[in-house]
């Protein structure tokens, strides 16, 4: 499929998209009108579901891969072209993300995609990561999270890309960045987006020790934003989502672009020798045998 193509090519698919717009300018794509009615639509894709009130301007976005929203190239891929088309339609002014499936937001990346795969299939799965990150960190869009589960590394990371977090109060759900429990290291642009927001101390703190946080714990060093009780995660997002889009865009936007643009900038200058690192690490024997064990673990706690 030309558009998976596009995603997991160099060039990626805002170039796919730019290439079948007809014009750009202020630094924007202008897309064509038959492409701007198709993403006026509500959109079902089999792994994300998207509903976009044209009244509000704001899209909701559920998460729907059984059982876990684990991040599969394959989710990955749907993920980044329904984001994607939501930013550049002009009258998609905000985004909330929230899961479908019971009790988890998101389980991280998906660990098969990490264990025993060939070096060409690991690097294609870290470009389609980098991706997600690029174009949730950058997004124009007001972005929310509505944390209605357990997000750990991957899915933490997804969050912590949002402007706002609000997360269910329930203290069954954790969230963090445990790489370090699966004896893996999260890179440096996971680490720069925890500490750009609970700063350099905890981020340390919780990086080495791969912490996951209760939600109240995750609330006191400010990992997510607000806790409400579960029933109430999606409407405290939308009332939310008005407040934020009450500030002029204009202003609101530069204003995340001053704070975020360093952090991009690093990863967009090291694209590819993040992607060869990330390759090289994660082919060694050591870590593919501590990838199996903890799927392992996985697997006896569920038993
Ligand atoms: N990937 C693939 N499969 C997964 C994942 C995952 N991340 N998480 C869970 N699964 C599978 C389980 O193995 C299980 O499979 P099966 O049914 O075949 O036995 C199934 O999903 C259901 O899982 P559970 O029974 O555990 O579901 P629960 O509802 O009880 O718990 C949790 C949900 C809390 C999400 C739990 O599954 C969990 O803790 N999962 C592991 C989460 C995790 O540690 N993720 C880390 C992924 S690594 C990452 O995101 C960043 C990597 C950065 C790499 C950097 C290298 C340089």
């Amino acid at each position: 499929m030309a558009l998976r193509a596009a995603v997991r090519s160099k060039c990626g698919l805002s170039a796919f998209l730019s290439q079948r717009s007809s014009c750009s300018s202020h630094g924007r794509v202008c897309v064509s009108p038959v492409l701007i009615a198709q993403q006026r639509n509500n959109s079902t894709s089999s792994k994300i579901k998207v509903d976009f009130d044209q009244s509000t301007g704001v899209a909701v976005m559920r998460l729907q891969s059984p059982p876990v929203n684990s991040l599969s190239l394959d989710f990955l891929t749907e993920f980044c072209i329904a984001t994607e088309k939501l930013e550049l339609d002009k009258s998609c002014r905000g985004l909330i993300i929230t899961s479908s499936q019971p009790r988890v937001f998101s389980a991280g990346l998906d660990i098969m995609e990490m264990y025993q795969k060939s070096p060409e299939s690991c690097a294609e799965f870290w470009r389609a990561v980098q991706e997600m990150w690029l174009k949730l960190y950058s997004s124009s869009m007001v972005v929310i999270a509505a944390i209605n589960g357990s997000s750990p590394a991957g899915g933490c990371l997804m969050s912590l890309t949002c402007d706002y977090r609000i997360m269910a109060d329930n203290p069954r759900y954790s969230i963090g960045l445990n790489e370090t429990q699966l004896g893996i290291v999260a890179p440096f642009w996971f680490k720069d987006t925890m500490a750009n927001t609970v700063g350099h101390r905890n981020t340390e703190m919780a990086l080495e020790l791969g912490l996951l946080y209760t939600p109240s714990e995750a609330l006191k060093i400010g990992l997510v934003d607000q806790l409400v009780p579960e029933d109430q995660v999606l409407t405290t997002a939308t009332q939310t989502m008005t407040k934020w889009l009450a500030i002029p865009a204009h202003a609101r936007q530069i204003t995340k672009s001053m704070m975020r643009k360093p952090t991009i900038d690093k990863l967009t200058s090291n694209r590819e020798a993040d992607i060869q690192n990330f390759v090289t690490f994660i082919t060694k024997d050591s870590i593919q045998k501590s990838i199996g064990m903890y799927l392992e673990m996985l697997k006896k706690r569920k038993g």
